[in-house]
């Protein structure tokens, strides 16, 4: 299937579900032959192309910026790319959307109380001892979108449910 370039940009705390969702998405899109499909994971682009960035504001921005800058380039080649990242930040998310044009953002929202109850790598508890600094929504703030393309409440619905809004707007959209 040929598309058109977007950049789905999925923003929340750790623990509420971006990394699910962008694996699940990414395997329906391939499913639907959807081949010009990159992901920018937050987690893994800190181990090369942010690689060095700490959790500091300006940090935390360069990160987001610089995945931008990525996800531009490959947004404006027809490739269709899922970015999740914290990205905390509301004006930076902007500046980003602003730069790409074609995005799409995702605001994959759980209550910070869900997260932390589910925390997965343990990193909640971690925070709350004092051994992680700095960590978001514990000790640092998360803006969340004010305005944002898709919502999913990953503690309401079902992950088809999630995948199933963002897949929606795509087709609405016209980028799928
Ligand atoms: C938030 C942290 C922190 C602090 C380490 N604050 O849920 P995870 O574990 O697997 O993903 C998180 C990741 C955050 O990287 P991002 O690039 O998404 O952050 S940002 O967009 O704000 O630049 C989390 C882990 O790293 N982690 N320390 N202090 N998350």
């Amino acid at each position: 299937m040929e598309h058109r370039g977007v950049t789905v940009w999925l923003t929340g705390l750790s623990g509420a579900g971006k990394t699910t969702i962008t694996k699940a998405l990414e395997q329906e899109l391939r499913s639907r032959n959807c081949e010009k499909l990159e992901v920018l994971d937050g987690d893994i682009v800190r181990q090369n192309l942010t690689k060095g960035l700490g959790f500091s504001k300006e940090d935390r921005d360069t990160n987001i910026r610089r995945i931008g800058f990525v996800a531009n380039l490959l947004t404006r080649n027809g490739v269709m790319v899922l970015v999740s990242a914290i990205s905390p930040y509301r004006e930076v998310r902007e500046e980003v959307g602003r730069q790409i044009g074609n995005f799409v953002e995702v605001f994959v929202n759980a209550p910070l109380n869900v997260c932390e109850e589910r925390d997965v790598k343990g990193l909640y508890k971690r925070a709350r001892a004092g051994e992680i600094e700095k960590f978001t929504g514990i000790d640092d703030p998360y803006e969340p979108p004010t305005n944002p393309t898709v919502e999913c409440r990953t503690d309401l619905e079902s992950l088809d449910e999630s995948v199933g809004k963002v897949l929606g707007k795509l087709e609405e959209l016209g980028y799928i």
